[in-house]
């Protein structure tokens, strides 16, 4: 379909979700399976290595998918970010630029390409609308992974302009909930507290160390609110600019690390380490865009919370835990 089209239908298609092991690829599996009749293509690590040019370019024109959800990538948190800048800058341009170039060159029909809202220069004003974008310098800890994000979101604009591709993007806000990655050195905050809190319910002490002063605010989406979003933006969204993706609504890291541990260990107490680093100081999303198109989240932060501890729990019995 050209990109002035109408709506897609979300019935018998042949989607690919690119990153389906993830925490949002698994999300957006669970929620096509559910919702839809298409038949779902994955390509598993082993065998598509994402940043291989030529095996992508095999791989989609031999699979021809009507549709692919873009949500692969080299992820990670704070720590993750600072510390590996190159992987990330290197990873996540590889495959982005690949799988969008190979959409172009199969004819996919549609494109949902994934940024962060780290794209975002670290003092936007906030709340953060789309049109922030280049306004001002990126935030250092995340700048190479925040780079090949605006690089993808270029990429859908520009295939766009001049091959009328139909590929749109969105941003979304903090992500966390079932599949999340558990280990202590990449992962994002909400399951490195989860973990924390639970490791020292299990051992008997109170102590928990919380990365950084406590006081940069963040805004946090559980990923079943994030898939349901992308198959309603698959469904209704053609347009060139990234649109967000959140609640709107942010709380500091001492506010999320107290609830975290009053559902996990209520006993617990937080021990910040200021040597760790805060990164942006406040990062919340304008969300007028989205809501305008009738689209809002339903899980609200604290039921998020018991839920994905509660899938913790059961995880962590069969051994199952990414990262641990
Ligand atoms: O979730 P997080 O790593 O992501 O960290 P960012 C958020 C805040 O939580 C930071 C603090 O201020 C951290 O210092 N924090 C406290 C912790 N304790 C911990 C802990 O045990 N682990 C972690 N990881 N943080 C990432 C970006 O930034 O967010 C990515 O680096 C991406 O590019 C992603 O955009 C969504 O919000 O700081």
């Amino acid at each position: 379909m050209s990109a002035s089209g109408q709506p897609t239908s979300l019935s018998a298609k042949r989607v690919f979700v690119a990153g389906h092991r993830g925490l949002v690829g698994s999300a957006i599996v669970r929620h096509l399976e559910a919702e839809t009749g298409n038949e779902i293509l994955v390509a598993p690590k082993a065998s598509l290595d994402l940043r291989n040019q030529a095996a992508v370019n095999e791989w989609i024109q031999a699979q021809r998918p009507d549709e692919i959800y873009l949500v692969a990538g080299t992820v990670g948190g704070i720590w993750a970010n600072q510390t590996r800048p190159a992987e990330f800058l290197y990873d996540n341009l590889m495959i982005h630029s690949n799988v969008i170039d190979a959409a172009y060159r199969s004819d996919v029909g549609k494109v949902l390409y994934l940024g962060s809202s780290c794209i975002y220069p670290r003092h936007a004003s906030q709340p953060i609308s789309e049109d922030a974008l280049l306004q001002g310098p990126l935030e250092k800890t995340n700048e190479g992974y925040a780079i090949a994000k605006i690089a993808g979101i270029k990429m859908c604009e520009f295939y766009r302009e001049q091959y009328d591709c139909n590929f749109i993007s969105a941003m979304p806000t903090n992500l966390y909930g079932p599949n999340d990655n558990f280990d202590l050195e990449s992962s994002h905050v909400l399951p490195a507290l989860m973990r924390k809190f639970h490791e020292a319910k299990v051992n008997g002490t109170t102590d928990v160390e919380v990365w950084g002063t406590g006081s940069s605010l963040r805004e946090f989406l559980h990923v079943d609110d994030l898939a349901d979003a992308c198959l309603f933006l698959m469904e209704n969204y053609n347009e060139e600019s990234h649109i967000n993706i959140g609640t709107g609504v942010d709380l500091s890291i001492r506010s999320l690390a107290e609830a975290i541990r009053d559902v996990v260990h209520p006993g617990g107490r937080l021990v910040f380490d200021h040597t760790k680093p805060d990164g942006t100081p406040r990062k919340v999303l304008d969300t007028t865009k989205l809501e305008d198109l009738g689209w809002k989240p339903k899980i609200n932060l604290l039921d998020g919370i018991e839920q994905t501890y509660q899938w913790f729990l059961d995880h962590l019995a069969d051994g199952s835990l990414r990262g641990l």
